[in-house]
């Protein structure tokens, strides 16, 4: 599984959050179902936004990054996220960037705009098969997210940037491609690439490629692209996107600044497994707000919770643990598994026994890493 990791910066808000638990939740699933999990995560600690908020701020981009990159860490150990097998930086895969880069060019799919050396997507035929969206929508959406269709010289518009030669006052790495820095897509592409056993026979290179789903275009349509060149393989089994957190009606995102920090939630004595709980209240696919409502919501769920892992004694569990499992294979399916939970609650409030407690915390850490 190889899900798109932070950009080091305004970390960890909590739309970066419901991401990374969605897909701890599904690590945590196939664990429990007896799967080995080779997790994969990147950091994307080198690229343009990273450089601006540094100039903007007047701070070091390096001490920048790994600044919010322990913030980062510290949150997911708080949040109870299982932390991935590999975690690999930006800067620590240049090499593997520039190997994938080398092998894409001896295969004639890329060419150099001044010194920038620039991905032609359009070789892939079915380009655009993940997102489904139009030339026009594709090329506002690409211009919005870092991309540059109106660029003089481009073979094709949504042609991406692979490596960017240095500029004047930016950090720029030696290699057989000119001292620069790689491209965004690539970046995952080639940490993929190298981390998740690109000789297996499967038809995919990969089980699961995941994400917000913001990522979908361009980031994850581009490393599809750029995987089937590399392997004539589609790059994963499933695609997997997580709906976007919003606040006050808008997407929670660094560019509008709407953020709610983990951090500070924590630091305002909300407890960790509260927020955990909350963001779990509605499905992980769906396009949320956050508000009062929902982290008061959960509040009061969490103590009904709690007040009945601690009573004397407790109603059936192995029904309810039985619901929990079905309601996360139906597609991670958390309001319902939570509803169940309640319902358990309710029925030990009402003097109901027979259960077993310590299946129930096994069942609740396991499954939702919920401990109380
Ligand atoms: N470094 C790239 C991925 S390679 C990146 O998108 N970084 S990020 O810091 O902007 O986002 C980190 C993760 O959080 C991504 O998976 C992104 O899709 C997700 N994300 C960002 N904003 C939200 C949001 N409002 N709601 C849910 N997920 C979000
Ligand atoms: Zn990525």
């Amino acid at each position: 599984m190889y899900v798109c990791g932070i950009t080091p910066y305004d970390a960890t808000h909590l739309g970066h959050a419901a991401t990374y638990l969605t897909f701890d939740l599904i690590q945590r699933y196939l664990r429990a179902a007896g799967s080995h999990v080779n997790y994969v995560q990147n950091i994307t600690d080198i690229d343009d936004p990273l450089l601006e908020r540094a100039k903007r701020d007047g701070v070091n981009w390096q001490d920048l990054a790994t600044s919010q990159i322990e913030l980062f860490r510290s949150d997911m150990v708080a949040l109870r996220v299982i932390p991935p097998l590999h975690y690999i930086g930006a800067v620590e895969a240049i090499p593997l960037v520039v190997k994938a880069i080398e092998l894409l060019s001896a295969k004639g799919s890329t060419y150099l705009i001044d010194k920038d050396l620039y991905f032609e997507n359009n070789l892939v035929s079915d380009f655009g098969a993940l997102s489904h969206l139009d030339k026009k929508e594709m090329e506002s959406i690409f211009s919005q997210r870092g991309g540059d269709p109106l660029l003089i010289g481009k073979r094709d518009s949504l042609d991406c940037l692979v490596w960017m030669a240095q500029r004047p006052g930016e950090p720029g790495w030696q290699s057989t491609l000119g001292v620069g820095r790689p491209g965004w897509h690539i970046e995952c592409t080639a940490i993929a690439y190298e981390y998740l056993s690109p000789n297996s026979d499967d038809d995919e290179l990969i089980d699961i490629q995941g994400g917000g789903s913001d990522l979908i275009f361009p980031h994850h349509e581009m490393c599809r692209t750029q995987a089937q060149v590399l392997t004539g393989k589609e790059l994963a089994s499933v695609y997997v996107h997580a709906g976007m957190l919003g606040l006050d009606g808008e997407k929670m995102s660094k560019s509008k600044g709407n953020l709610v920090f983990v951090s500070q939630l924590i630091a305002d004595g909300v407890d960790p497994m509260v927020i955990k709980y909350a963001l779990m209240m509605s499905h992980y696919r769906q396009d949320r707000m956050w508000t009062h409502e929902v982290l008061e919501q959960a509040q009061l769920e969490v103590a009904n919770l709690k007040s009945a892992l601690g009573a004397k004694s407790q109603a059936a569990t192995d029904s309810v643990i039985s619901e929990i499992i079905q309601a996360l294979a139906d597609d991670l399916n958390t309001p319902r598994a939570l509803s169940a939970l309640q319902s358990w609650s309710t029925q030990c409030r009402n003097g109901e026994t027979g259960g077993d407690l310590s299946a129930m915390r096994n069942c609740l850490d396991s499954l939702l890493g919920l401990d109380f």
